[in-house]
């Protein structure tokens, strides 16, 4: 048997129960048979076999109090997945659907993400089962204080420096990182996505979102297009979503189409990114009070429906799996040839290759959507040295950080012989470096 067919069958009985985990490992794992073929010496090392086992995985309790004075319990996590190239770096989410299954392919994914960066962060993730709609803002607070009680003895400046994903913003970071000051009296670089009072960086608020259509846009140019004039779909309306609206809009396309797990808003005019920010960042609002600032636009319930929405570009931003193959099929029989991931894995394995198969531009998560863990970097080394750059040196840095991924996967895909393949291309340029400095660093 096939190396990489030997691994995938040992992964697939020890996690039998881990679909989303068994989900990323194949998608990987496949792409990377030329490698491996032409380093017999990763074989011999058992180097794939390390790199589908965590580190490490911490699991623990997380009792807080209701404001009515009722106790919950739930489960709280951190993922460290692999520490070659530099201290676990990766998000911290918080819902209700969390499990080990999807922390673990999380993690999986920020290990190749980040080494994509071509800055030194290893990858991790964390979160919790906690469901933080319709909390009181000193609910959140609790339950965050008690989080960190347990995980500030795991994670530090040097080590594992966690940030946000869904559910985990700006609110929830500021919580978490006034309790880690507490208890361990340093205050040091621990988490990114801070506020700017307190060590964080300009446009990383902004970063994954933008980080998104600049990876984009090299993408389409590279192909003899651009945002000029088109009009894009961007599914969920959180961090992502609303500054990928903001800059797909600043390149001159129309974004028609914004959803949360209820269903969608249809603007043809174009929805405003402001609005989106002021319901769901301010007001913590659902999607359809969109109506009550924009009377003539159109709510539909049900996110998936949104993919049915004709558009030349799609941007998917909310979850893991929410475009399958109807979807993809929706997509491209309204004449779609873009798509770009902003969400992890948003697209399923199928899905995706159906829109490769039928010649749609893909721009796979691990790059496309590098530019919010990027910048956290970027807010590591501001931390480190004690200084802020400004918004636009940032904004900068992140605009050269993802044209450098998408030409160094596009790059990587020719190489082994899978010319226009990105997401073939951001897994080997991704793997290269960490498998390197595995190698390198000898049997751990
Ligand atoms: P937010 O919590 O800010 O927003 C999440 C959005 O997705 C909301 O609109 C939410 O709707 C929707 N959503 C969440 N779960 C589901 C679901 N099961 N079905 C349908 N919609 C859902 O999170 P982010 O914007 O930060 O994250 C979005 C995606 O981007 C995630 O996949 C995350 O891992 C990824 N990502 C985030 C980065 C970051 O820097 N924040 C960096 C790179 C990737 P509702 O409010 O109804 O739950
Ligand atoms: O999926 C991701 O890359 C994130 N949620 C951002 C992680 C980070 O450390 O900024």
């Amino acid at each position: 048997m096939e190396y990489v067919d030997q691994v995938l069958a040992a992964v697939k009985e020890k996690n039998a129960h881990e679909p989303e985990f068994l989900q990323t490992v194949t998608e990987v794992l496949n792409s990377l048979r030329p490698v491996v073929e032409r380093h017999p010496e990763f074989q011999k090392a058992k180097l794939l076999e390390r790199l589908v086992e965590p580190e490490r995985i911490i699991s623990f309790r997380v009792p807080w109090v209701d404001d009515q004075g009722e106790y919950h319990i739930n489960r709280g996590f951190r993922v460290q997945f692999n520490s070659a190239i530099g201290p676990y770096k990766g998000g911290l989410r918080f819902h209700p659907s969390v499990n080990q299954s999807i922390l673990k392919f999380l993690g999986f994914e920020q290990i190749f993400k980040n080494s994509l960066t071509g800055l030194p962060i290893g990858g991790g993730k964390g979160g919790c089962d906690f469901d933080p709609k319709g909390k009181s803002d000193n609910e959140v607070m609790r339950f965050c204080q008690s989080f960190m009680t347990e995980l500030y003895r795991h994670i530090g400046a040097d080590c594992d420096v966690p940030a946000g994903d869904i559910g985990v913003g700006g609110r929830e970071i500021g919580y978490l990182y006034g309790q880690y000051k507490r208890i361990t009296g340093q205050y040091e670089g621990v988490l990114t996505g801070k506020g700017l009072t307190y060590g964080g960086s300009l446009a990383r608020t902004e970063a994954t979102g933008y980080g998104l259509c600049y990876y984009t846009d090299e993408m389409l140019r590279d192909n003899g297009k651009s945002f000029e004039g088109k009009t894009v779909v961007i599914s969920g309306s959180g961090n992502v979503a609303i500054y990928a609206n903001q800059k797909a809009t600043q390149l001159g396309a129309k974004v028609v189409a914004m959803s949360d797990s209820n269903g969608y808003i249809y603007d043809p005019n174009g929805i405003d990114y402001k609005v989106i920010q002021e319901i769901k960042e301010v007001k913590r609002a659902r999607i359809k009070t969109y109506l009550d600032y924009v009377p003539g636009a159109r709510y539909v319930e049900g996110c998936r429906g949104i993919w049915t929405v004709p558009c030349d570009i799609a941007l998917p931003c909310a979850t893991q799996n929410e475009l399958d193959v109807e979807g993809a099929q929706a997509l491209m029989n309204n004449g779609c040839f873009a798509v770009a991931e902003g969400a992890n894995m948003p697209t399923t394995l199928e899905a995706t290759e159906l829109l490769q198969s039928k010649g749609v531009l893909f721009g796979p998560a691990k790059a496309a959507n590098a530019g919010g863990v990027a910048t956290s970097a970027l807010e590591m080394s501001q931390n480190s040295m004690r200084m802020a750059w400004t918004f636009e040196e940032v904004d900068q840095k992140l605009h050269d950080i993802m044209v450098n991924i998408y030409h160094t996967s596009a790059k990587a895909a020719e190489e082994y012989g899978m010319k226009g393949n990105l997401v073939a291309g951001a897994n080997i340029a991704g793997f290269l470096k960490v498998a390197n400095a595995m190698m390198a660093q000898g049997l751990v």
